[in-house]
């Protein structure tokens, strides 16, 4: 049985590939899923990848992530991450380690994007790789 890893995505995630593809890339979050799912078998892992737009879930998917065995959570919190004492204290409420991902470099953007509460409480950050982000943190996912 290969383990899982829990890869959750937050707020508007759901709208990748449809507009500012400079930033996001053009592909969709299922594309990206896609992808994962090929490095995670190569790796002899299981991906759960869900979205959401509302940040309770998120909270619900990271306690259900270690009450179920998960190796690892890769979360891309979206615009959650700069805003959010609620995953921060998720995170650090649970032993799973999770890894921060982003598609973007928030540092080389705004700087209300500069601040990461998920950055604070997770193991580490993989950022500004677009969709190579995800497998960036799964390749670190399988060694941690
Ligand atoms: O770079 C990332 O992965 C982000 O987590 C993406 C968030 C942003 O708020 C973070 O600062 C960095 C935004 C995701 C919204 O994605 C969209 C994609 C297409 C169209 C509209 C939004």
């Amino acid at each position: 049985m290969p383990d899982t890893i829990f890869v959750l995505n937050g707020p508007n995630l759901n709208l990748l590939g449809t507009r500012e593809p400079e930033i996001y890339g053009a592909e969709t979050l299922d594309d990206n899923a896609g992808q994962l799912e090929d490095r995670a078998r190569e790796l002899d892992l299981a991906i759960d990848m869900r979205q959401s737009n509302h940040e309770g879930h998120l909270v619900d998917w990271l306690h259900e992530a270690q009450a179920s065995g998960a190796k690892a959570v890769l979360l891309n919190a979206g615009a959650f991450t700069h805003t959010s004492i609620a995953l921060h204290d998720a995170i650090k409420g649970i032993k799973t380690p999770v890894i921060e991902v982003h598609l973007s470099n928030p540092h080389k953007r705004e700087s209300f994007r500069h601040t990461s509460f998920v950055g604070q409480a997770a193991k580490g950050t993989v950022a500004g790789f677009g969709a190579l982000s995800y497998v960036l943190a799964l390749e670190a996912a399988s060694r941690i």
